[in-house]
């Protein structure tokens, strides 16, 4: 079966690196969120892109969630004498990463290629591409103002409540290269347990992509990016209850209206309704079978959709 994956930062690693074990990788296409990339000492970085790439190929830092394993930090400790910024940590690594696709976007090259370049070099075997090649961002509207994403992220530590989203650019983005394609060829969309808001609109808000998914013939199924009402990490538990109105189900369902079948849920929120097909499991993926569990209730509920 082919698959199709939206992913964001670490869940939507988690759940792309459960379906590339379980699947033949070469069926698999993981379509990724930009609307976090940021220009960081002059270099272009896309962490979901990247926790994509590091994760799937055993580079993931994994107590930190993002960055390389096995990191140093002397260039950045060198920009901070220097009085550069610092307050987005860029490990020597890491940024090795960032130079070589930063120097490729100013020759001319387009987003999705560099990352196919840099993924080939790692040797990723699923297709990783970024939701578009133009520039799209995502804002904040929060007590504070609105705010960049990364300054809200990471800058602030997410203490300011959202009230709105907005992806800068998304009106004039056109799906990357591929994308479409690989929608037409899929067996399954999968939606990953990233946070719906930041993470997944983003890639939803490339309308080719929500047309092309609200359009689909096969059944499209998310991994709800909670268990027993809380994130596992980050602020999509309280973005819910803010701007859905709750933490369950049916407010996971209420963001990705007409573009779902079914929803995989944990076993801690089995007790709850929601208006599609619910199946239960356990969610949280820690090890390689955690993964296969997560992984097979996604392609199973395919099968049993159609
Ligand atoms: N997250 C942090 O909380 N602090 C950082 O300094 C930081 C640096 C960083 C560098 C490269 C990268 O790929 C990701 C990085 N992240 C950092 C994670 C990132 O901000 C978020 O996890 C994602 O954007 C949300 O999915």
């Amino acid at each position: 079966v082919k698959v199709v994956v939206l992913a964001g930062g670490l869940g939507g690693s988690r759940l792309a690196l459960a379906l590339a074990e379980t699947l033949d990788p070469a069926d698999l296409t993981i379509v990724g969120n930009v609307g976090d990339d940021v220009e960081i000492l002059g270099l272009h970085v896309s962490p979901d892109l990247d926790t994509i790439l590091y994760t799937l190929t055993g580079r993931l830092d994994e107590s930190k969630g993002w960055g390389r394993v096995d990191e140093t930090w002397h260039a950045l400790e060198a920009a901070g004498e220097l009085g550069g910024e610092t307050w987005f940590r860029l490990g020597d690594r890491d940024l090795g990463l960032h130079l070589v696709r930063t120097q490729a976007l100013r020759r001319g090259e387009s987003l999705s290629s560099v990352t196919a370049r840099l993924a080939h070099a790692f040797g990723l075997m699923p297709a990783l591409l970024p939701a578009t090649d133009e520039r799209l961002r995502t804002w904040l509207d929060t007590p504070a103002g609105e705010l960049p994403f990364q300054e809200w992220f990471v800058a602030r530590g997410q203490r300011d409540e959202v009230d709105a989203v907005r992806f800068e650019g998304a009106d004039a983005a056109r799906p990357a290269p591929g994308v479409l394609e690989a929608l037409e060829a899929a067996d399954l969309i999968a939606i990953a347990p990233s946070n719906p808001y930041v993470s997944i609109g983003p890639i939803l808000a490339v309308r080719g992509i929500r047309e092309a998914i609200e359009g689909r013939r096969v059944p499209a199924v998310a991994v709800s990016p909670l268990i027993g009402g809380r994130a596992v990490r980050g602020p999509a538990d309280r973005m819910l209850a803010r701007l859905a109105g709750g933490t369950g189900p049916q407010q996971v369902t209420d963001c990705y209206k007409s573009l779902l079948d079914a929803l995989v849920i944990d076993e801690a929120d089995a007790d709850e309704d929601a208006d599609v097909r619910l199946i239960v499991t356990r969610t949280l993926m820690e090890d390689e079978d955690d993964r296969r569990r997560v992984a097979e209730a996604v392609l199973e509920t395919a099968g049993a959709l159609r």
